[in-house]
């Protein structure tokens, strides 16, 4: 085993660390607070190369990998958590038409998506459809050699702004979940309609609804063959969600150091408050929650970098991570106290981010569920 980065990893993870705390961090709490999209950092991660990670250069990317990618999410969400979202919507469509499209759609769809000027986006969720992906009700009817797309996805990330979707939806209702399809759809066409919708965190993610009525598709723009959807949206879950558990890892990190700092500074009772051994309970489990899920990120990560099934380790490190923030972010908000509910300081901003990665991509409930199953031999995850 081999714990160190190599020197190109090294660098990419610098180079993310300085992008992020010169041109994300100066603006993060203003951006959440006026919940603004940044098109401007949107293009300049692309710029950077921050998408194509995990997609060859023959299509735009750089081919790094992985892990390279989950370093990059890490550092971006240590500094703004809602920031890291776009990297997902952007890679989540692309790696994915990487994994099923044609070489046509790839050439075509890959490289504008890589350099941030096609804003990305996936849509699986409905309103009685969260976890249960198979109980969706959207259709696409085929019709004159063409389909017809109907239905409405909710509580999807960059929904206001996106200019394409990867979009799931019901080829065949008879045939359950091998009835679902894979559609690349252009959101900039009549028959779609968006709709904002506020949450309590992530707040310069744009959120939303999409409603699609009577939409033509081509078929040049389905993903892979009829009724391969359900796998294809298991797979690409299986790489959006280790980067949200990257994303995770980033505030469990901004929250701990957050609560160190404070606990190096603030004096009470005539001692530091890091003194205090209470202090110190809460300070050790933060360590050790965000080290034991970087570790899983990593690995599940190393595994992907080496084609090898990773979907029990994704899982582990995607629950890991989610709590580790959520613990973090509690934790960090009592030893602030004041300054951690005060919305002048950042840690608020944690604590109301870190809740979304327990219910994002799989909640954490779906994790335990596929890790438990794994391990009590009634279903592999890596099959
Ligand atoms: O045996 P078979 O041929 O019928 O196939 C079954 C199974 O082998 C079939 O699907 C296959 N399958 C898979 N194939 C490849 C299942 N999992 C996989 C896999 N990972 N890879 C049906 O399987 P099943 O187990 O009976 O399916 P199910 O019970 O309907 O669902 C399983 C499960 C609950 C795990 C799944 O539905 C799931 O993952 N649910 C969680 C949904 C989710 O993660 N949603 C995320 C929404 S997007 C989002 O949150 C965006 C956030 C963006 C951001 O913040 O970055």
């Amino acid at each position: 085993m081999d714990f160190d980065l190599t020197d190109e990893l090294i660098a990419v993870r610098d180079l993310a660390r300085d992008f992020a705390e010169k041109e994300i961090g100066p603006t993060a709490a203003q951006d959440d607070r006026e919940r603004r999209f940044r098109r401007d950092l949107v293009s300049k991660m692309g710029e950077l190369g921050f998408y194509g990670c995990v997609i060859p250069e023959e299509y735009g990317g750089s081919g790094l990998g992985a892990l390279a990618l989950m370093l990059i999410t890490e550092e971006i969400a240590r500094v703004h958590s809602a920031m890291r979202v776009f990297i997902n919507m952007q890679v989540g469509p692309a790696v994915t038409l990487l994994q099923f499209g044609t070489e046509e759609q790839k050439k075509k769809w890959l490289p504008p998506l890589i350099r941030g000027e096609t804003v990305g986006c996936f849509a699986i969720t409905e309103p009685d459809a969260g976890s249960d992906v198979a109980a969706m009700r959207a259709t696409a009817a085929r019709k004159n050699g063409a389909y017809v797309l109907n239905g409405t996805k909710i509580w999807i990330s960059n929904a206001p702004v996106a200019d394409r979707a990867l979009v799931y939806a019901y080829t065949d209702r008879s045939q359950k979940h091998k009835g679902i399809s894979a559609f690349y759809v252009d959101l900039h066409q009549p028959g779609v309609g968006r709709r904002s919708l506020e949450t309590l965190g992530a707040h310069a993610s744009p959120i939303g609804e999409l409603t699609f009525e009577n939409l033509q598709v081509l078929e040049e723009n389905r993903i892979g063959n009829e009724g391969e959807g359900f796998k294809i949206c298991m797979w690409q879950l299986n790489q959006t969600r280790l980067s949200c558990a990257a994303g995770a890892l980033g505030v469990a990190r901004a929250a701990r150091e957050a609560a160190v700092s404070y606990c190096n500074q603030r004096e009470q009772f005539g001692q530091k408050i890091g003194q205090f051994q209470m202090n110190q309970d809460l300070i050790a489990q933060m360590v050790v929650e965000e080290e034991a899920a970087r570790l899983l990120v990593y690995r599940a990560a190393f595994l992907a970098d080496r084609k090898r099934p990773n979907n029990l380790e994704v899982s582990m490190a995607k629950y890991a991570a989610a709590e580790a923030a959520a613990f973090a972010a509690d934790a960090a908000l009592r030893i602030l106290g004041a300054y951690g509910y005060s919305t002048e300081f950042p840690v608020e901003r944690y604590f109301r981010d870190a809740k979304s990665y327990q219910i994002v991509e799989g909640s954490s409930n779906i994790q335990k569920l596929i890790i438990a199953q794994d391990a009590l031999g009634y279903r592999k995850a890596n099959r």
